[in-house]
Formats: structure tokens, C-alpha cells, sequence
């Protein structure tokens, strides 16, 4: 199949490039280097050196004998993005191609506002490309468990069947997200069911846990195929900030009792989770949505479990959150829709930890220790 992976620079965008380029898919990719933009701007580099994109093409076509096409640009130009689209015929798009971070966008008013726009705007003009340019191309949508939140009920995929007041329906899931980069996710997947509705487009939104793991089996051929890995406090997520603070023998960053839960993923497995959509298409006018993640952990359990696979002594330190968010709370999700399609889990129990700690060591040079205390507080930006 034609796959094009928006967003095909960044920590997930690049190695899914690569696996589908790697199981025979032919793929290109977008972006527009607005993550590594805000490396500039917040000071701070990816813990593992990474190319820019025209040498990482590169090299994988002299590892591989395989080509991925390239189209630098922003989503956010409705014009580049319809003639990226009309040029490359994709039969699938993959949308990765969104501010990711939520301490980013609670920074103050102008990263909210850059969010959401950046976010909102940019899904909405490739909802038009693909439905003026055609309306059979599938579209993949990376969305966040996060647009969920916590609510005291167990979380089904997406869609919930209601009965009220003796009338049932099937309505979306009820959301509560908790920052404003969480809420654009909400917005893309209410646009997204309207135009399935609407329009027949046809469309997968994955709900995606957080992400832990720095290699997938194509990156680790090459040096010069590595993804980038975020410790900061801004952009790196929480598994990965734990196992980096524990190699550089900095406190483990436990905001508040670390009672909160979330969903988690391995890198390898979200690879695979959008090889198995790309290759299991939604069906037109279908609007299909997927809890991406393999297992629940609390924050607290995420760092007991680093203290105790890190072979030296590791110190656990709670933070006053900077966030707000239920400090405890009921979790259970629903998440059987892309096993039902193949996915065999990497679970944490897995050997990764220990195979992140030689990543870490080796480039831990690079740390900033500075950029690992959280600085973004969900009230900060206020004036009162
Ligand atoms: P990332 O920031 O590393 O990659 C996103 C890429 O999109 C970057 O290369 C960026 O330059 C590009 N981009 C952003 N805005 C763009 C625009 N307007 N036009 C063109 N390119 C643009 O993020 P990631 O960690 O790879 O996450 C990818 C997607 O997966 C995001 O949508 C994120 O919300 C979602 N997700 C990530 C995680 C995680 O733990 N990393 C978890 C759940 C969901
Ligand atoms: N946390 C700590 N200490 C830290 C960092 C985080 O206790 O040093 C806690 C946070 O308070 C939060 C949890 O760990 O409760 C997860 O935080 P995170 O920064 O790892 O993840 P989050 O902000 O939710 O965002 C990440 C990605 C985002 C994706 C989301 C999936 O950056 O793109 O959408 O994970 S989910 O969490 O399921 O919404």
C-alpha cells in the first residue's frame, strides 16, 4: 500500500516509516521540523543524537535498498498539503503530525493558543484534502487515551452504548481531558466522526497510551536511523524521564503521591498497532476508534519498577503536581480492538528497562540536568 506518514520526523513518526517501509509498504513522509524548533526554543536536544531527515532517508535506503519519499512543509499550508497529497496518491494517510506535548501547551496563553491552532486547523485542512482529493483514502489518526481522562466507569473504544430515561443509542465516549494539547485531541476526533458522517470519509483514531522505548528493530541497524528521545520536563514522557534519572542518579520526578494511572505502550508495539490499521482498513463512512496501550500502571508502580531493574541505588522523590489531575482515581480500560487484529504485546515485563539503561549511559553526556525539573504549572500562566 502508498502510506503517508504525517508527522514522519518525529519520536514515532520516523520508526513507523521505517517498519512500514520495511514490510514492503511504500511510504513517504511530511513534516514541517516543528519539534525540533522547539528544541531552540526551550534549550534542550534529543538524549540521542538524531540526523536531519534527508540523511536519515538516506541511510535507510543504503541499509534497506528501500526508498521514502520526503515533502518538507506544514500542514497548516492547505496549499502544500493538497499537492503533497495529489503527488504521492496515498492509499492511507498516518497523522502524527501535532504538538504533542501538555506541559507545552499550558505554558501561557500563546502555546495554547499555537496548540490548538497548529493542532485543530491542521487535522481540519487534511480532513478537506482527503475528502476533495479522495474520499477512499483511509485515514489513521493518532488521538491520546488522555482525551478520556479518568472517569469513575470502566473506558470503552470510543464509542458507549446508553440507555436513558428507556431510549439507547450509541453515542461517543463522554471526554475529560486534562490540558489544552489533550483537548485538541477531543476536537480532531469530534471533526473526524462529523466528516465520517458527514462526508463517508473512512477512519481510525487510536487512542494511544503513553509511549516508553527509544528502538525498534529498524532503528537499531544504524546510528543514523535513530528516533529521538525527550528527557526534559516539557517533552519527555514519564517512563522514559524515570529510567533517565536513574542512570544520571537524579531523584525520580513522582508528581504528587503518584496515584494517578495511565495507559501504557511500547514503542515496538505502536509501530505494529498502525502497520495492523494501515492494513485492516475502516470501512467508508466508518468512524473506528482503538485504545491504544497494553497495560495500566500508576506512576508510583512506573517508578518502583525502574528503582528496582536499575542496578544501583535509586532515589524516589515526590514533587508537589504541577498539574492538575485526580490524585486518585478508578482506571479500567477496554483495549481488545487491535489484538482482535494481530498486536502481540511487548509487556513491561519484557527485558526493555534494562536495554534503555545502555541507551542512557551512553549518551547521558548530553543530559542538561537543569531541563529535568518540572517548570510548566497548570496554574502558572493565570494571572490569579
Ligand atoms: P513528535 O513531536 O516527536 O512528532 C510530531 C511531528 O509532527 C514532529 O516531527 C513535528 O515537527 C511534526 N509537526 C507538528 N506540527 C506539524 C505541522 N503543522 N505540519 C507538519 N508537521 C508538523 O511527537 P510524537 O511523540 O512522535 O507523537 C506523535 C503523535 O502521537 C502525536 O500526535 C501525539 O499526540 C501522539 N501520541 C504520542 C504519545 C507519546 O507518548 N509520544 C502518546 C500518545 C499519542
Ligand atoms: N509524571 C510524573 N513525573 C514526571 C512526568 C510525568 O509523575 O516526571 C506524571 C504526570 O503527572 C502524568 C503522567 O506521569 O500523570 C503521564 O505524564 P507524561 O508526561 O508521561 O504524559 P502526558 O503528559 O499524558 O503526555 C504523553 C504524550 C502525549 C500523549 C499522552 C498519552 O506527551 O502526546 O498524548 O502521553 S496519555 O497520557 O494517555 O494521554
Amino acid at each position: 500500500m502508498r502510506v503517508l506518514v504525517l508527522g514522519g520526523d518525529g519520536y514515532l513518526g520516523w520508526p513507523t516509516a521505517l517498519h512500514l517501509s520495511d514490510k514492503g509498504h511504500e511510504v513517504a513522509v511530511l513534516d514541517n521540523f516543528a519539534r525540533r524548533g522547539y528544541d531552540v526554543e526551550l534549550g534542550v536536544e534529543s538524549l540521542v543524537p538524531i540526523e536531519s531527515l534527508e540523511d536519515r532517508i538516506a541511510a535507510w535506503h543504503e541499509v534497506s535498498g528501500r526508498t521514502i519519499g520526503r515533502y518538507e512543509g506544514d500542514l497548516l499550508d492547505a496549499e502544500f498539503l493538497f499537492a503533497a497529497v495529489r503527488d504521492f496518491a496515498p492509499d492511507s494517510i498516518v497523522h502524527y503530525a501535532e504538538q504533542r506535548s501538555a506541559p507545552y501547551s499550558m505554558i501561557d496563553r500563546e502555546h495554547a493558543v499555537y496548540t490548538q491552532h497548529n493542532n485543530v486547523i491542521g487535522n481540519l485542512n487534511l480532513l478537506y484534502a482527503i475528502a476533495e482529493i479522495d474520499p477512499s483514502i483511509h485515514l489513521v489518526k493518532l488521538g491520546t487515551m488522555g482525551e478520556y481522562g479518568t472517569p469513575n466507569v470502566d473506558i470503552e473504544e470510543g464509542w458507549l452504548d446508553l440507555e436513558h430515561k428507556g431510549r439507547k443509542d450509541r453515542v461517543l465516549f463522554p471526554k475529560r481531558p486534562g490540558s489544552f494539547y489533550h483537548l485538541t485531541k477531543v476536537h480532531d476526533s469530534h471533526n473526524i466522526e462529523f466528516t465520517c458522517r458527514a462526508w463517508g470519509l473512512r477512519a481510525t483514531d487510536l487512542n494511544q497510551g503513553v509511549v516508553y522505548g527509544q528502538q525498534t528493530p529498524q532503528t537499531a541497524l544504524d546510528p543514523r536511523l535513530a528516533t529521538r528521545f525527550d528527557y526534559d520536563a516539557v517533552f519527555g514522557t514519564v517512563l522514559n524521564r524515570f529510567v533517565i534519572q536513574a542512570v544520571l542518579g537524579q531523584p525520580l520526578t513522582v508528581y504528587g503521591k503518584g496515584a494517578q494511572t495511565r495507559g501504557l505502550i511500547d514503542i515496538r508495539d505502536t509501530v505494529e498497532c498502525i502497520r495492523l490499521a494501515v492494513e485492516n482498513p475502516a470501512e467508508p463512512g466508518e468512524f473506528r476508534v482503538f485504545n491504544q496501550m497494553t497495560e495500566s500502571m500508576s506512576v508510583a508502580a512506573i517508578a518502583d519498577l525502574v528503582a528496582e531493574r536499575f542496578p544501583g541505588p535509586v532515589q524516589i522523590e515526590q514533587l508537589e503536581n504541577p498539574r492538575t489531575e485526580a490524585p486518585e482515581h478508578y482506571y479500567n480500560v477496554q483495549h481488545t480492538g487491535l489484538v482482535g487484529l494481530g498486536l502481540a504485546p511487548h509487556l513491561l515485563s519484557d527485558t526493555l528497562i534494562e536495554s534503555m539503561f545502555d541507551i542512557v549511559g551512553a549518551n547521558k553526556h548530553r543530559v542538561n540536568p537543569e531541563k529535568l525539573r518540572p517548570t510548566v504549572r497548570w496554574r502558572g500562566a493565570l494571572k490569579s
